[in-house]
């Protein structure tokens, strides 16, 4: 790789940032939601960027994509149908199709754009988009869950950072429509930031989950290109528990396997403060 002096800086928050070397720009454009821009950077390989925030790149994609996909997945005993909503890069597809279990899948992707060049430039996280049980769906994500009553056995939240168009999907009457959606025994689960930097929203998002589930799990995964490395995601559950998973159902996975389930519930003191009941 080429020792360009272009760095790609994400503002973390107003005090953080994270600096990627980037050795050539592969593709920049202004879709009608957002700007998309993917780099090929020196350490972290291709970087796919929306807003100016990191949402992928190739060499850690597989911990929050696994982990947000997983997690839930097995804690319901026979996922069958299966939403992902925002998540249009496809990693989360990927992981959700490798469960001989679940019959459909779709992808409620509000931007196309982002589908269109995660084919084109991450093949391999896109992969499982090909695959027949899978429906992408180019729509809002909020809407189709409204409109999609006791439908779901697990509905998986892929979203941006909590800014833009993202805000609904961290609010309470989002999580009341997933419950809806969710058949009787249904979970979900959502990707929830760091818990050194965003401590407000956590305890705000996990106090609405646990007001709209009988049971509310957050746990974690390291994640080196996301603020701070420890990122966080939050299950709300009708009736299953995390703790009770006994046995993976995937075998190709790099980072989630049966420990790690378990180890990613246990969580740090000052996360358990922040979402004390
Ligand atoms: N700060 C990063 C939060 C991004 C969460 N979504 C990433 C999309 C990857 N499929």
């Amino acid at each position: 790789m080429p020792k360009t002096d272009l760095w790609f800086t994400e503002l973390q928050n107003e005090d953080l940032t994270i600096g990627l070397r980037v050795a050539k720009t592969i593709h920049s454009e202004e879709t009608p939601y957002q700007q998309l821009d993917v780099y090929e950077t020196n350490q972290y390989g291709r970087l796919l960027v929306l807003d100016g925030c990191v949402m992928t790149t190739d060499k850690d994609e597989f911990v929050y994509h696994e982990m947000l996909a997983h997690v839930p997945l097995h804690t319901h005993p026979n996922p069958e149908n299966v939403l992902v909503v925002g998540g249009g890069d496809g990693g989360i597809i990927r992981e959700v199709v490798k469960h001989p279990s679940v019959k459909r899948a779709v992808l409620a992707e509000i931007d196309g754009a982002v589908v269109e060049a995660s084919k084109k430039y991450f093949p391999h996280i896109a992969s499982g988009l090909n695959d027949p049980r899978v429906d992408v769906q180019i729509v809002d994500g909020i809407k189709y869950v409204e409109e999609h009553a006791n439908t779901f056995d697990v509905i998986l939240v892929d979203s941006t950072d909590p800014v833009g168009p993202a805000v609904g999907l961290f609010s309470k009457t989002f999580y009341e429509s997933v419950f809806d959606a969710l058949k009787a025994d249904g979970l979900f689960a959502a990707q929830t930031e760091s818990p050194f930097v965003n401590q407000n929203l956590i305890r705000r998002v996990y106090g609405d989950i646990n007001k709209t589930f009988p049971i509310t799990e957050l746990y974690l995964a390291h994640i080196p290109t996301y603020p701070t490395g420890m990122w966080s995601f939050t299950m709300g559950s009708k009736t299953h528990r995390p703790e009770a998973v006994k046995e993976v159902r995937v075998s190709d996975t790099k980072y989630y396997n049966l420990g790690v389930h378990h180890a990613a519930l246990a969580l740090p003191n000052f996360v358990k403060e922040l979402v004390q009941k």
